[in-house]
């Protein structure tokens, strides 16, 4: 492996990799197939190394539709004490320490030093090593890279887990992130022996009767505003569970509102718990979907964004519409 461009990853993340003979994984909370993927490419890949590796997936987190993605991987998932036994946490694809995937918080382990790989804009390196680039496609392509850093064997196993974030995060392909140095590493990883048909009936066209019942529920209630630049959908607690399905189930829907033509903004507000209300934040034609989110406190990347609010989704969704409405005539009037 690795006719990549070398020397990208940091120097001091790459040896501390290479220091830790105890390593943890963790990602982010609602896991999704880059988090997934780049924790179980990671996982082996460090394993192939002869690294002891644990990882931090709480039960439960994992959507049924990522399923396979985490079990591909003999893990079992660790506890408290086996993660504060290692020698270094690496948290991939989570841009904040409040997201970090733990049983606890990240400061409940005050000794165990971290590092970041992650794609995230708005991620301001809270870890002791850090790679951030928000000009990566995902955290696949980093972790494929820093896997070539420390010279691992590239299994099939390994390729198909990062192959899925690639893919995943840039939705086949097919968003602004999908830059050459992307499909480079994906060329790699399909060299390296990836079913991609397989992999892709797994991630796109096996719905279970419940997630199929969720969509129809989600384009049930898609509307868009009068001018044509604002997309959104709602599922609440009991339409989610009515579906057969949960919190965790809650992915990529924001696409339904997404796929109408000429929008710029789209917006899918679920409530997977009980007046927690999630905002998943999508912006078409470069429009900055981040900014709005930040104003709720959230964050993500600059066309593709989330946060979550308190209260019912009627309050929440006039509240966030208003805003947004708000935000796109700033941004024309600003643009023009
Ligand atoms: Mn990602």
């Amino acid at each position: 492996m690795n006719r990549m461009e070398t020397g990208v990853v940091p120097a001091d993340l790459r040896e501390a990799i290479r220091a830790a003979r105890r390593i943890a994984l963790a990602g982010h909370v609602t896991p999704d197939a880059d988090c997934i993927g780049s924790i179980g490419g990671f996982c082996l890949g460090l394993r192939g190394l002869g690294k002891q590796v644990v990882v931090s997936m709480p039960p439960g987190s994992v959507s049924r539709k990522l399923t396979f993605l985490a079990d591909s991987v003999p893990i079992a998932p660790a506890s408290r004490e086996e993660i504060a036994a290692c020698d270094l946490l690496i948290a991939v694809d989570t841009a904040k320490a409040a997201r970090v995937n733990l049983e606890g918080k990240l400061e409940a382990y005050p000794s165990l030093p971290v590092a970041n790989v992650d794609h995230h804009a708005t991620n301001i390196g809270f870890g002791r090593y850090n790679w951030v680039d928000g000009d990566r496609s995902s955290a696949a392509e980093m972790v494929y890279e820093v896997l070539a850093a420390l010279d691992c064997r590239m299994t099939r196993e390994i390729a198909t887990l990062l192959y899925a974030g690639v893919h995943a995060d840039t939705q086949g392909f097919s968003l602004p992130n999908t830059t050459p140095r992307s499909l480079d590493v994906a060329h790699e990883l399909a060299q390296a022996g990836v079913d991609i048909p397989h992999l892709c009936e797994r991630l796109h066209r096996s719905f279970s009767k419940g997630e199929f019942e969720l969509l129809r529920v989600i384009y049930g209630n898609t509307r868009v505003s009068d001018d044509g630049a604002l997309a959104w959908s709602t599922a609440d607690f009991d339409e989610i569970r009515a579906a057969g399905c949960n919190a965790a189930d809650i992915d990529d829907q924001v696409n339904v509102p997404r796929s109408i033509e000429g929008i710029s903004i789209a917006i899918l507000f679920s409530e997977g718990n009980r007046g927690k209300i999630r905002m998943n934040f999508r912006g078409e034609r470069g429009t900055d979907v981040l900014a709005l989110a930040q104003r709720f406190g959230g964050g993500g990347h600059h066309e593709s964004a989330g946060a979550i609010l308190d209260g019912t989704i009627a309050e929440v969704s006039q509240r966030v519409l208003a805003e947004a409405r708000g935000y796109l005539s700033d941004l024309r009037r600003t643009t023009r």
